[in-house]
């Protein structure tokens, strides 16, 4: 539905008919186990590509995502709100290390997921695409989208494939900063003064929408969700990761004296489950096939960075006599 060509059923039968029936069931037991794959097993060649397409869009998120934030660095208020945002920018981008070199282990080099981003051929988190134009939207995003990471970073970490694993609990470790520094900020802008309480009140409206897209569309029109689920590289579905932050944070949300633009959202005491106003997954789509309101803006400054930092990367790769003068 979202990606061109054939239908994930078609790909995923095609792909799994070439595997030696014999090792695929080894595989498969191996992962009801349990058991970690790692770079040098052997795998099912659909595991290795739904692994570099996932980890490559994580690690792609991760350093478009230290845009809209990186750019309040400058104006946060004060010097201990710039301290504390220059590092949690810098964390996300060391995070994207970690899982452009998680990816690397399965064959795909970094120049080429590189490319892949900047000449918009691979994905990443639609929540990016969007503006923080005030300093509330920037704790939002502190707050609210790294709780949204966290929880589907926690799950994955408990997965089958051991470098994408231990890269998210390395990650998940340091999120868990990023967590209390935006509550923090939220509380702050929350409980002060009417200006600042209606500053973080747009906010809220203003990202709603994009975080419930966040999770990825519903599990009924979800295109990867079973086969990852199977190999348990996705340790829970989109939509329990979507229940599951809505249970963990509206309530802390709502006590902060914020509203939720939804009419419909409230928790069905006999279901346990939260029910919601359907997200409007049309946007959705426009906005991870490039055409949301910062998608040309954002790859913009990943493309003049790259441009940028070439020098610097072909000085690393050339021979050292070529710029290094020894010492006499
Ligand atoms: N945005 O079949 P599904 C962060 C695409 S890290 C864009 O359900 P899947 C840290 C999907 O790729 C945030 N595209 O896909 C931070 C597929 O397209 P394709 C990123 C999305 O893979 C915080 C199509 O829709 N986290 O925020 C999105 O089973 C603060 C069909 O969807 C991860 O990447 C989306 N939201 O499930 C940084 C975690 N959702 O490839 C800075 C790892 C879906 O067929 C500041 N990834 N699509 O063309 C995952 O868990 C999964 O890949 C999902 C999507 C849950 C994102």
């Amino acid at each position: 539905m979202y990606g061109g060509g054939n239908t994930f059923e078609a790909m995923k039968a095609t792909a799994l008919v070439d595997e030696d029936p014999i090792k695929l069931a080894e595989f498969e037991a191996r992962i009801e186990r349990g058991e970690k794959i790692e770079p040098s097993d052997w795998m099912p060649q659909l595991y290795r590509k739904q692994l570099i397409r996932m980890i490559e869009q994580h690690a792609h998120s991760e350093i478009i995502g230290a845009l809209p934030e990186g750019t309040w660095i400058t104006r946060a208020p004060g010097f201990k709100r710039k301290l504390a945002l220059m590092a949690k920018v810098q964390d996300e981008v060391g995070h994207a290390q970690l899982l452009y070199g998680a990816a690397e282990t399965l064959g795909k080099s970094r120049e080429d997921m590189i490319q892949d981003l900047i000449n918009g051929k691979s994905k990443y988190s639609n929540i990016f695409n969007y503006p923080a134009f005030t300093w509330a939207d920037s704790c939002f995003i502190s707050w609210l989208v790294d709780a949204g990471a966290i929880v589907n970073q926690v799950a994955n970490s408990k997965g089958s494939y051991g470098p994408y694993c231990r890269a998210l609990e390395r990650i998940c470790a340091e999120e868990s900063f990023h967590l209390k520094y935006g509550h923090h900020c939220v509380i702050h802008l929350a409980t002060g003064t009417k200006k600042q309480r209606e500053m973080m009140q747009a906010a809220v409206n203003r990202w709603w929408a994009p975080m419930m897209h966040f999770f990825g569309p519903s599990d009924k029109i979800s295109v990867h969700s079973e086969i990852l689920m199977k190999w348990k590289v996705k340790m829970a579905s989109n939509d329990e990761c979507r229940q599951q932050f809505l249970d963990m944070y509206v309530p802390k949300i709502w006590e902060l004296g914020l509203t939720i633009p939804d009419d419909k959202l409230m928790k069905n005491e006999a279901t346990g489950q939260w029910e919601y106003t359907e997200p409007d997954w049309d946007e959705f789509k426009r906005v991870i096939n490039g055409d949301g309101p910062c998608n040309k803006e954002r790859l913009a400054v990943r493309r003049k960075a790259e441009e940028r930092g070439r020098w610097v990367r072909e000085a690393l790769l050339a021979p050292k006599a070529k710029y290094v003068t020894p010492l006499a």
